[in-house]
This record gives structure tokens, C-alpha cells and sequence, in this order.
């Protein structure tokens, strides 16, 4: 069992509710759950305890769960995305799905009274959503085009996959992990783009020659929060591409379980712990932990392209066969579309469908022979291979249509004003936009060239929607946050601001 560094009276009262019991301990909790109905679940199990299993209360639609997946380097079969298809079906106009920013799938709609039943269906085709919320490490995110890629330096699939297991003992829960200070977020990049985004993320690891050796530096630390935002910094680490990533993973995260701070949630991010430790200590705890020499960094890493969008269709490194990287309109999917999905992977290609963090989906192995039946689809039409510039590269978190931290409504409002603004401009490049509902940047504003950040604002004596805009976010090489340029624009007014950014900085001009 863990236990927390910090004396109890400084606890914080999510501390409190963990120790009482353990979020995992719900796991055995389903069936009783189901059987009473959500309204008699104990509050702290219903509210906090059930996202240890990826359930999660919706205070906005009552009685209708979300449920959050696991989606190791955001990589499904057909038949795992037919069997997520068929849950969302069930819930008729209250289900649906979304591609998360972290290359996964949350489900909509969900009745508690379903559970036993979705999770022995998950157990069937390998799937699982066990410790993907609270304090756990969210979804390991890996490259996408991983082994599919000409040029690619390390296949991350089984990496990430051997991490996610380690985590959640191959998924079925882990008592060492379930009580970490706060989340966790790991990326493993094998590209040479930096697709994962790997300075946001609590440890990734990023490809890195030594001494002629390929293997990973590691950087640790990155996170967002509503009160700070950082990018990852170097831990002076350089592990080879095996086992000795997840035991560094390992390593990591029980000093952070065990010295992380937990007396105010605002400050217990892993980078407060190397703040107060300092890097060298930090490293060496780590090292000790490690139970061997950790290597010391390489002097380089390997990112040198640009980041690319994965959308089109692409040559894979094995002859004759293609990718083609399908865009989903802000991630939002519904039954059929998961449906057709999986029918198409399954005729077309190998069966293998795949996430990507810009909350879009990639179909491999499509050989050269089928390609023209597959692009003739009528769900290219929707999930167009030829996006227009702005809703190209356009991400946005889930906002107030289901999340109760939202200041504003954002996927549809974000769709919307890109429309409008590519009817009314010629825009020369895509321009990555991203939008979050608040300032927790679920949908990663500061990694944006024009990040919208929901807030209010007082309108004509009224409270209104309204966004702080960040620029200057850079991704892939020398990847940079951005930064708060323009605050509280009201969100009526942003078709107009945005368009005057457009013209002024992305070489937009009007028809
Ligand atoms: Fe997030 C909390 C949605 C990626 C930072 N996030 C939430 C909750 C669970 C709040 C809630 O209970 O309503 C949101 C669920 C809303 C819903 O119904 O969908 C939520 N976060 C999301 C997703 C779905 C956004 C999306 O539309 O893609 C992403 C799910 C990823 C996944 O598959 O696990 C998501 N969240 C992120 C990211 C981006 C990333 O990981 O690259 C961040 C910033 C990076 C980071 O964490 O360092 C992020 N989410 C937060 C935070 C602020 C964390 C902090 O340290 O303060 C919260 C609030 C919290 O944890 O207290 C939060
Ligand atoms: Fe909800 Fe805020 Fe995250 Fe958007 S950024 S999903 S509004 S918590």
C-alpha cells in the first residue's frame, strides 16, 4: 500500500476520501451499484470514486455517465470500436463519443445499471478504462504512426502498452498506483515530430542517439493547471528502448507517490516536487529508486521535423500498403460513424483503427488496391481527408455541453466560428486553433498558434461567454508554450477578433 509523505492534519479533503478508502476498491462496488441505482450511491463513491474505473458523474446530465477508456498509444481494433459503437447505440440520442486530446475515447450516455455488463464486454475483446481518472495516470499517449512510419526512429507501441500494464497490473487495478498526490500524464515519442507533445506531459520520453545508441532522454514536470502551466524539463536521463522504461516509469512515480506534496491540490503537480526538491535531488531520488545507474542524458535529441497533421492519405514503410488519417470534426463521434469505422478498418485494412491527440483518426494498412474504394466511402464526406484550413487543425475539449468546470459551450461554438471564417477569408496555411472551456486546458490553448481559453465577462450589463486568447504555441521541434496575448473577448465578438488575427498573422485576406 502507498503512503503519503505529509503529517494528516495537512491533508487535503481529497486526501481525506482516499484514505478512508481506496478509489480501486469500487471495482468490486459494480454490481451493488447497479443493482441500487445511481441515486443511492454513497456520494464520495459516486461523485470521486467511480472514475477510478473511467466512471464518471456528469452533474450536467444526471444519471448519464461518462466513461473514460484507456486507449494504449490511442491504438483499437474493429472489434473493441464495434463493441464501443454498440454502447453508445444503446443510448439512442444520448450517446455518443469523443477523441480526446489524449488519444483515447470517452463514451456518453452511460446508465450505471449497464456497467456490469459493458465491463465483462471489455474484458472479452481487451479493453479497459480502469484508472483513467482522480488521481491515476491518465492514458499513455505513443506516436501514431508508430511501425508504420518510413521514418520513425523507435516503435512505441509495445512500450506503452508494457508501461499501461505495469501501471494497472495488464488491467485489472493496481493498489501501488491508485493513490498518487494527483494525475500523471506519460508520452512516449518514437517520431521524429514530436507528436505526444511530449513537454506537457509529467515524463516523456523522447528519442535521443548516444554514443551511435538510440534510445530515449526523458524530460519530466509538464503540466497544465488552472494556476500554472509548465513545460517538462530534463531530468539528465537516457534509458534504451526496453524494459527500463517502464522501471524508470516505475521509479518515477513512486517518488511522486511517496514525496509528492498533498496538502493543496493546486500544488501538487509533480513539477511542485521538483521545485522543491530541486532537479540534482529530485534525479537522485529517482536514480535510488531506479535500483541502477540511470544513464546520463545524450546531448541532443532527435526531433528535427516540423509536427505533421496525419491527415491524407500516406505511403507506409511496408510496400504497397497506406494510412490514411481521416478528420473528425472537433472528435465528436456517434454510433454509426464508430460503426462504419470499424466496418471500414475491417474491409479495407488490418482491423487496426487509431487515435490521434488533435482528437482525429487514422485507418493503416490500406493497400494500394483498396484505397480508391475506401475514399470513396460516404463517411468521407464527414470525416473528410481534405479539411479547410482552420477546421483542419481545429481541437477543442469537451466544454459546458457536459462538463461542470466549463465556462463557455465550445466544440459546437468552436466549429461554428471557423466556418463562418472560412467562408468569409482566404487562409494560405492551417492554423492551429484550440479551444478549452476553462482554465484547466483540457484542450491545450498554450500548444496552439490561437488558443481560446473560456471565461465570463460583463456585456452590456450581463455576464457573457467570453475567451482569453493565447498565441505563440509552438509544436514539434523547439516546441514552446504560448502565452495569454488578449484577455476576456467576448465569445459574440470573436468571429471579428479572430478574423483581424487571421489577417494580421497567418496571411489571411478577405474574399
Ligand atoms: Fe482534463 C479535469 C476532460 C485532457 C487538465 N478533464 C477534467 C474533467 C475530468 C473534469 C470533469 O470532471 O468534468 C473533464 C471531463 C469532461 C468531460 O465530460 O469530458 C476533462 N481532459 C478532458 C478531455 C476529455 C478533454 C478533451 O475533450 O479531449 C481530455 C481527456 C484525456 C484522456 O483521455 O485522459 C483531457 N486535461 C487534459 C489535458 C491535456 C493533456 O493531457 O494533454 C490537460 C492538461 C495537461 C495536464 O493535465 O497537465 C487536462 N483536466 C485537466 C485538469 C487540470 C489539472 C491540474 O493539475 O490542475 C483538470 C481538473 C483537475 O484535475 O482538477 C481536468
Ligand atoms: Fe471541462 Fe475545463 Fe477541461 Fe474543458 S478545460 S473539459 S471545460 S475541465
Amino acid at each position: 500500500m502507498t503512503s503519503a509523505a505529509k503529517p494528516a492534519a495537512k491533508l487535503n479533503k481529497f486526501e481525506k476520501f482516499k484514505a478512508k478508502k481506496d478509489g480501486l476498491a469500487i471495482k468490486e462496488q459494480i454490481e451493488e451499484f447497479a443493482r441500487i441505482g445511481w441515486e443511492a450511491i454513497d456520494p464520495d463513491d459516486l461523485q470521486h470514486r467511480l472514475k477510478w474505473m473511467g466512471v464518471f458523474y456528469r452533474p450536467v446530465t444526471p444519471g448519464k455517465f461518462m466513461l473514460r477508456m484507456r486507449t494504449p498509444n490511442g491504438i483499437l481494433n474493429s472489434t473493441q470500436m464495434q463493441v464501443l459503437a454498440e454502447i453508445v447505440q444503446r443510448y439512442g440520442e444520448d450517446g455518443s463519443a469523443d477523441i480526446t486530446t489524449r488519444q483515447n475515447t470517452q463514451l456518453r450516455g452511460i446508465r450505471i445499471e449497464d456497467m456490469p455488463d459493458i465491463f465483462r464486454r471489455f474484458e472479452q475483446v481487451g479493453l479497459t478504462s480502469v484508472q483513467s481518472g482522480m488521481d491515476n495516470v491518465r492514458n499513455i499517449t505513443g506516436s501514431p504512426m508508430a511501425g508504420i512510419d518510413g521514418d520513425e526512429l523507435i516503435d512505441t507501441r509495445d512500450l506503452v502498452q508494457k508501461v499501461q500494464d505495469m501501471i494497472t497490473n495488464n488491467s485489472q487495478g493496481n493498489y501501488e498506483f491508485t493513490n498518487l498526490p494527483r494525475k500523471f500524464n506519460i508520452a512516449i515519442e518514437g517520431g521524429r515530430d514530436n507528436s505526444v507533445h511530449a513537454e506537457i506531459n509529467d515524463i516523456a520520453f523522447v528519442p535521443a542517439y548516444k554514443d551511435g545508441e538510440l534510445g530515449f532522454n526523458v524530460v519530466v514536470g509538464g503540466f497544465f493547471s488552472a494556476s500554472r502551466c509548465e513545460a517538462a524539463v530534463p531530468l539528465n536521463a537516457w534509458v534504451l528502448p526496453n524494459d527500463d522504461v517502464v522501471d524508470l516509469c516505475r521509479a518515477i512515480l513512486e517518488v511522486y507517490r511517496d514525496k509528492g506534496s498533498r496538502a493543496n491540490r493546486q500544488k501538487s503537480r509533480m513539477m511542485w516536487l521538483i521545485d522543491e526538491l530541486g532537479i540534482d535531488k529530485f534525479r537522485e531520488e529517482v536514480s535510488n529508486q531506479f535500483g541502477r545507474e540511470l544513464p546520463t542524458a545524450a546531448p541532443d535529441d532527435e526531433i528535427d521535423w516540423e509536427k505533421r497533421d496525419h491527415i491524407g492519405v500516406f505511403a507506409q514503410k511496408q510496400p504497397g500498403l497506406n494510412y490514411v488519417g481521416l478528420h473528425v470534426p472537433v472528435g465528436r463521434l456517434y454510433a454509426q460513424q464508430m460503426f462504419d469505422l470499424a466496418r471500414m478498418a475491417e474491409a479495407y485494412g488490418s482491423g487496426e483503427i487509431r487515435l490521434t491527440v488533435e482528437q482525429n483518426v487514422i485507418i493503416p494498412n490500406i493497400a494500394d488496391a483498396n484505397l480508391d474504394a475506401f475514399l470513396a466511402e460516404p463517411l468521407l464526406q464527414k470525416f473528410t481527408i481534405e479539411p479547410k484550413p482552420l477546421e483542419r487543425l481545429l481541437v477543442s475539449c469537451t466544454g459546458a455541453q457536459f462538463c461542470k468546470f466549463a465556462l463557455i459551450e465550445t466544440k459546437n461554438r468552436a466549429l461554428g466560428i471557423v466556418r463562418e471564417l472560412e467562408e468569409k477569408l482566404d487562409i494560405p496555411n492551417p492554423v492551429r486553433i484550440h479551444w478549452t472551456g476553462c482554465p484547466n486546458s483540457c484542450g491545450q490553448p498554450q500548444v496552439a498558434d490561437i488558443g481560446l481559453m473560456g471565461t465570463k465577462v460583463r456585456k452590456d450589463g450581463k455576464s457573457v461567454e467570453a475567451v482569453n486568447i493565447y498565441m505563440g504555441g509552438k509544436v514539434g521541434k523547439d516546441a514552446k508554450l504560448g502565452e495569454c496575448v488578449l484577455k476576456s473577448v467576448a465569445c459574440d465578438d470573436l468571429p471579428e477578433v479572430l478574423g483581424n488575427i487571421l489577417i494580421e498573422n497567418f496571411g489571411a485576406k478577405s474574399h
